[in-house]
């Protein structure tokens, strides 16, 4: 059964870009509830440790600067179906081939720096939760 939170992060490229308010504007929007949010900035080391399952792909070296390169916006949402009504709010990895009106095509500018994080399953939302957040840090 899924469960009702997943975990975001507003990355370096859409936080520079000055987009971090109509971001949580469209989050809220779109029926999620903030229970947990810092601004932050990762290590290079802390990122890759965040994207270690892509160690072996060829982009893994500049995700890992790019992720570092600046503050993020890290948050834990809750909703209904929270991780796949996320990833569709969000729109595909790939901006160029995001629909119409979501995040990632209204804010990101490439596959690799596409404004967005949204976790891909309930193991992964928990998992990526904990990673910025303790049990005191939300709110619900
Ligand atoms: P998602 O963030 O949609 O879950 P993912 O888990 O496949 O996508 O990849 C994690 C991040 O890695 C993605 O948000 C941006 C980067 N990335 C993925 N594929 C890439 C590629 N082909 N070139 C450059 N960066 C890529
Ligand atoms: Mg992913």
């Amino acid at each position: 059964m899924a469960t009702n939170r997943t975990f975001t992060m507003i990355k370096p490229d859409a936080v520079r870009n000055g987009h971090i308010g109509a971001i949580l504007e469209q989050i809220n929007a779109g029926g999620f509830k903030i229970v947990a949010m810092k601004y932050t900035k990762l290590s290079a080391e802390k990122a890759g440790e965040f994207y270690a399952v892509h160690a072996e792909r060829p982009f893994y070296g500049e995700l890992v600067e790019f992720m570092s390169s600046g503050p993020i916006v890290a948050a834990i949402l809750e909703k209904d179906n929270a991780v796949a009504d996320f990833r569709t709010l969000i729109g595909a990895t790939n901006p160029a081939d995001a629909a119409e009106g979501t995040i990632r095509k209204r804010f990101a500018t490439s596959i690799g720096e596409n404004a967005v994080h949204g976790s891909d399953s309930d193991e992964n939302a928990a998992i990526e939760g904990s990673f910025h957040f303790a049990g005191t840090d939300v709110f619900a």
